[in-house]
């Protein structure tokens, strides 16, 4: 039996909502985190773990696959979910935003982007009809249309552009599509730094219906002020009923601050990639596992942890760990940083469904005083 996209909300308390998005591989809770896989792995951690800590789906990328192993590869070895084992839901970024980020000499023009391999240096085009081709073949659950995100800041006349290319690119991701039973497809809206851009991104995307609207183009160098009033003019104007991701983002308190804006989903590499490099995110903010002052302390990062590695490994041996460069230092802040950040998520759900969100943000802000989370 297959069943349907869709995503039911259960509760709301003021713009927040939380509810279940179902897809046939499993049930999505929203507001959702989901942990980059980009190579398809969620780096320093088994995918047992990574569900075991509370994620329902993660999301992993179109531009890495398709230059190792190659797509055509994954789909001849049963597809993406078989080849990673890991079952439940998967997201597919679509690879413009990564082929601007890491490839090189890039060349964009209507058609797509044409460029070179960050690995092999190997010339490579990516086009909407090539993204969704490849989305396709790995088996993505959720998958994203093609388009362009600038840098911020960025000239009006540039953003401009870029989201119309991007709105082109929405229709031609739609055709191409394959539509398959409880597979679906998210437009995203672009526009910069400009509300004006922003909510005609909004209103054509929604005209084009798709499942779900992702809010790209932020958190690319602008202040946290700058992307909160992004999303205050874009998330009104998407449909009540469709889940909103917001890319890429972000901190804990950039979580928090748009979970209470309508925001359903979040992916960011922040956790995974802080704890290969020994910061651990706690309820009292951001650790830095380098710094001396963690020698000798023999407590663990959170004694009230429901989490067992941030409960028990010791400060001390983090740091010994971390400053080492021992592998297991980097799997044990990888699972201690998933664990917080599915926690939290837990916590804001819990909270939206008790009509207590406000109070729930304020007491885990207080949490944070005086670190920098
Ligand atoms: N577009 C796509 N992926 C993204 C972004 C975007 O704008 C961002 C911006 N934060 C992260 N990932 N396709």
């Amino acid at each position: 039996m297959t069943q349907e996209f869709h995503f039911d909300i259960a509760a709301t308390d003021s713009a927040a909502r939380t509810g279940v998005i179902t897809t046939p591989r499993g049930k999505i809770r929203t507001p959702a985190f989901m942990p980059v896989g980009t190579a398809a792995t969620v780096k320093a951690m088994h995918p047992e773990a990574v569900k075991a800590l509370g994620a329902d789906i993660v999301l992993s990328n179109t531009y890495h696959l398709m230059l190792r192993p190659g797509a055509e590869r994954i789909a001849a070895l049963g597809g993406l979910h078989q080849f990673m084992n890991w079952p439940g839901p998967i997201l597919t970024d679509s690879g413009g935003f990564q082929v601007m980020s890491l490839a090189k000499l890039r060349k964009l023009d209507e058609n797509g982007v044409t460029f070179q391999s960050h690995i092999d240096g190997a010339r490579h085009v990516l086009t909407p009809e090539r993204s969704m081709e490849i989305q396709d073949l790995l088996g993505a659950d959720i998958q994203m249309q093609f388009d362009e995100c600038v840098k911020l800041p960025c000239a009006e006349a540039e953003a401009r552009r870029a989201m119309l290319l991007s709105l082109r690119w929405a229709e031609r991701s739609k055709k191409a599509f394959a539509q398959k039973p409880g597979r679906a497809l998210f437009g995203i809206v672009q526009g910069g730094a400009s509300e004006a851009l922003r909510l005609e991104s909004a209103r054509a995307l929604v005209d084009m219906d798709f499942q779900g609207y992702a809010l790209g183009g932020l958190a690319v160098g602008e202040p946290q002020e700058v992307m909160l009033a992004m999303i205050d003019c874009a998330a009104p104007h998407l449909p009540t009923a469709k889940p909103r991701y917001l890319m890429g983002v972000g901190s804990p308190d950039d979580l928090v601050e748009s979970v209470r804006r309508g925001i359903d989903m979040f992916d960011c590499v922040m956790p995974t990639r802080a704890g290969r490099h020994g910061l651990a995110y706690t309820r009292a903010g951001k650790l830095n596992l380098r710094n001396a002052c963690h020698a000798d302390d023999p407590a663990p990062v959170d004694r009230e942890s429901a989490n067992a590695v941030t409960r028990t490994y010791s400060r001390a041996y983090l740091h010994h760990l971390v400053k080492s460069g021992e592998i297991l230092g980097m799997m044990l802040l990888t699972e201690i940083n998933l664990a917080y950040y599915q926690d939290l998520m837990a916590g804001l759900r819990a909270a939206i469904a008790a009509r207590r969100l406000d109070e729930f943000c304020a007491q885990t802000k207080e949490g944070w005083r005086g670190s920098d989370a």
